[in-house]
């Protein structure tokens, strides 16, 4: 069954809404100053690796995230800043992992976004394709398995994503199972370069749910108060029992694949379009409008965000990169990372990591 996303808070009090839709909207303001603090500083040579927005993917983001409860299972993609922050990951340890900081949760050797939390249900990714629904499955066997009930696995999926096996594998296994998935697909027109006119032949990829007998739902990703009400919709009715739930946003990447790609191939007729609005504006209008913030709280939540984020970046600029002769080199796998306590501040510069296994 396909669910269109309508009315607004249907589920929702009133006063509850208008707190998730402020919560909401300054963890997409905070996600939107750190990254664009994050372009600069690659553009200054300061990351080494590459850096992968979420410019435009704000609100679908958070929403997913703030659907969830503690307990349950997150498992973000590169575009998910908004909601890892909303899920509970601290800033410092966004800045901590491109800029490779010793005591960020991957102690300096990644440097991007594979970071995680597996303790708090806060998966890091493998691969942006489609690999972690099968992960996500396997966690939400795990909790079956022991008895565990009323815990949702959240999913986040690019467009590219679907056309893999992995996909197929993963979401046809959760609905055999009627495990309690929620798959979010961010349709943001193209994966890398290749538009989705060369990804997928259906005419939405809501189309492909009911092949695979799950319930899905369609959303304007650019519509913060619509993908607040639509994910609480479909984390809720996984979590009743329902089985699992695709869902389906429409929006637009609004900066390259990542930053070292201009992506000068994309459509500049697909910005006219509702799909290709900025969900971060749209958001500060409809909350106006809506009479759920005033002028004077949006100038002051920006500029106390931009002074976190441009405070974090600078603390982080000074602490140590990792040292190759302290390092054990368990790769990006190892006990330290499931079990040490979150975060690195507790392994004193100097320390042997290994000390912790
Ligand atoms: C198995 C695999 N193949 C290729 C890649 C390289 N890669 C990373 S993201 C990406 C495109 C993903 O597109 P989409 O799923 O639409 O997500 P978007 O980047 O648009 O958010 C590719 C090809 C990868 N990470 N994993």
């Amino acid at each position: 069954m396909l669910r269109e996303t309508g009315s607004a808070q249907a589920a929702l009090a009133d006063a509850s809404f208008q707190e998730l839709c402020r919560r909401a909207y300054r963890f997409m303001l905070l996600a939107r100053l750190a990254e664009d603090k994050l372009a600069s500083l690659y553009r200054a040579g300061k990351i080494h690796g590459g850096v992968f927005l979420g410019r435009g993917q704000e609100a679908l983001s958070v929403a997913g995230a703030m659907a969830l409860r503690p307990g349950d299972i997150y498992a973000p993609l590169i575009r998910d800043a908004a909601g890892r922050l909303a899920f509970g990951e601290p800033l410092i340890d966004l800045f901590r992992t491109y800029l490779g900081s010793r005591l960020g949760p991957m102690r300096g050797r990644d440097g991007n976004v594979h970071r995680g939390d597996p303790r708090r249900g806060y998966l890091a990714m493998i691969s942006h394709l489609g690999a972690m629904i099968a992960v996500v499955n396997g966690a939400l066997f795990a909790r079956r398995y022991r008895g565990q009930t009323g815990v949702v696995g959240l999913a986040s999926l690019g467009d590219g994503g679907t056309s893999t096996g992995a996909f197929h594998e993963g979401i046809n296994q959760a609905a055999v199972e009627r495990l309690p998935l929620v798959l979010v697909i961010a349709n943001n027109q193209y994966a890398y370069s290749t538009p989705t006119s060369r990804q997928f032949a259906c005419k939405d990829l809501a189309d492909k749910a009911p092949g695979y007998g799950v319930e899905a739902h369609r959303v304007d990703g650019t519509d913060l108060l619509a993908c607040l009400t639509c994910l609480h919709e479909a984390v809720s009715r996984a979590r009743a029992g329902g089985g699992p739930q695709l869902v389906v946003a429409q929006l637009l990447r609004l900066s390259g694949h990542g930053e070292h790609d201009d992506g000068a191939y994309m459509d500049p007729r697909l910005r006219e379009l509702p799909l290709g609005r900025d969900c971060l504006p749209l958001a500060e209008k409809q909350l106006l409008q809506r009479g759920y913030v005033t002028t004077e709280e949006l100038h002051r939540w920006r500029s106390e965000a931009q002074q976190t984020v441009e405070s974090t970046a600078a603390r982080v600029q000074q602490e140590p990169a990792p040292d190759p002769l302290l390092e054990d080199w368990c790769a990006l796998s190892c006990r330290d990372m499931a079990e040490a306590p979150h975060g690195w501040e507790s392994l004193a510069p100097g320390a042997k990591p290994g000390a912790l296994v």
